[in-house]
């Protein structure tokens, strides 16, 4: 780990793009109309939204912001929930406040990855069964032909959906229906925003390296790989043959799906371990497995860079965006050291041959993250009592990156000069006895 300190000069082809990446709900704040708000308040959960980082009021101060730390790319979600917040009803405001903030990326030069849905589904869609009902695409469907005409002057990217390849439950069976019904409402919201503009689409894929616990037992390994298949290759697939082969269903071809994307969209964090003793195949999240890095038991802790060059290799027939790459910790050196890592396995899978053109890190803000604020993945810290927002180093190594387009050993020892002191939490172990 400690080679990120002594990393020769990675030079990033030209023209690459560096930036972060955020999604609507877990920034914005106060958006009434969301399926996770219903949830945060029917399910009580400990933490809820609120006005989270308050972006809704202070969109102008954070894009100003993030150009001052040189980004020119940034990726953002518009909430469906604040666009049709009654099905069939659309929010002129809500649209007229969407367009203004991508006027104003496009005006300060920054190219914007503008996703349709990541979270942020409207409560009406939710009750209907949201994607588990196959009958509900076509909601999404009206909702990408009234709103791409609006919006495609101002998005250099379309990201259809987020990370549908890791949603679904809550038994398997489900999750595949909700994976396959995913995957044709991307394969038809291509098809319309193919014939609506020439703006480059794609869905983010949350990659997930899927490792089994002990890779000298037969079950621990065919279960990694059924755990690869429903969360990676499904997708991979799908989109390079027009065939869903899911568990639990026949196959099937859908036309529409044969060639639906333009480029690869990598959500790359960590290390999943399986293994044939525990339920977690049918999709529930590991917890901490390695490094407790926050006071909570969560998922991303297992530095495995590896992952992400092997993963990246799996995409050599089209260009390729790392969409979303980070982790949550307090203690910032975290962050960089992990950045340095991913960011040299990315520069491996190049010299392996992969058309890599930019990177994102998730993400520009600390954040709600989906339940709690404990979680804190930001290059930016959010005092959630003020709202005040300050740069934290990995902003300024990631903005040295960018400028330089280029970083070694040296840029991380010139950010991260010492280590000793590294800070962890005692572990717990939550898995089932
Ligand atoms: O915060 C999430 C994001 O919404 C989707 N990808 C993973 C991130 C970290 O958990």
């Amino acid at each position: 780990m400690l080679n990120a300190l002594h990393l020769p000069q990675l030079d990033f082809p030209k023209d690459f793009l560096w930036g972060s990446a955020t999604a609507a709900h877990q920034i914005e704040g106060g958006d009434d109309h969301s399926a996770n708000l219903y949830r945060e308040t029917t399910e009580n959960y400990a933490e809820k939204s609120g006005l989270a980082c308050d972006h809704w009021h202070r969109w102008k101060e954070d894009f100003q912001l993030l150009k001052e730390l040189g980004h020119n790319a940034y990726r953002l979600s518009l909430a469906w929930s604040r666009l049709e917040p009654e099905e069939g009803v659309h929010d002129p405001a809500a649209l007229a406040q969407y367009l203004q903030m991508l006027e104003f990326l496009k005006t300060i030069g920054v190219k914007t990855f503008v996703t349709i849905s990541h979270g942020s589904k409207p409560q009406w869609f939710s009750k209907a069964g949201d994607f588990r009902v196959r009958d509900n695409i076509k909601f999404f469907l009206r909702h990408l032909q009234w709103l791409i005409p609006k919006i495609k002057d101002y998005a250099d990217f379309f990201l259809i959906l987020n990370e549908f390849n890791i949603g679904g439950g809550p038994s398997l069976e489900e999750t595949c229906a909700f994976r396959a019904n995913s995957l044709i409402a991307h394969a038809k919201g291509y098809r319309i925003i193919k014939s609506l503009c020439d703006t480059p689409i794609s869905s983010a894929h949350a990659l997930r390296a899927c490792a089994p616990e002990n890779p000298f037992e037969w079950f621990d390994r065919q279960f990694a790989a059924l755990d690869d298949w429903l969360s990676n290759e499904f997708f991979f697939h799908g989109v390079r043959t027009g065939e869903i082969v899911l568990p639990y269903r026949d196959v099937e071809f859908v036309p529409e799906l044969k060639d639906a994307l333009d480029f690869y969209a990598i959500n790359y964090y960590c290390r999943r371990v399986v293994s044939a003793r525990s339920g977690r195949i049918d999709g529930q999240w590991p917890t901490a497995t390695h490094l407790r890095l926050i006071d909570k038991d969560f998922y991303l802790e297992d530095f495995y860079p590896e992952g992400l060059t092997h993963g990246l290799l799996r995409c050599k027939d089209r260009p390729v965006y790392i969409t979303e790459n980070g982790v949550a910790c307090e203690d910032d050196r975290w962050r960089i050291l992990k950045m340095a890592l991913d960011l040299a396995a990315a520069h491996d899978a190049i010299r392996g041959g992969v058309d890599l053109r930019g990177y994102l890190h998730w993400s520009l803000l600390d954040n709600y993250e989906w339940s709690s604020f404990v979680p804190r993945f930001g290059l930016v810290h959010v005092n959630f009592a003020t709202q005040k927002r300050t740069p934290k180093p990995s902003a300024f190594f990631l903005r040295e990156i960018a400028q330089c387009n280029s970083f070694s050993g040296k840029t991380v020892q010139k950010y991260l000069p010492e280590m000793p002191i590294l800070q962890f939490y005692p572990k717990q172990d939550t898995r089932e006895k």
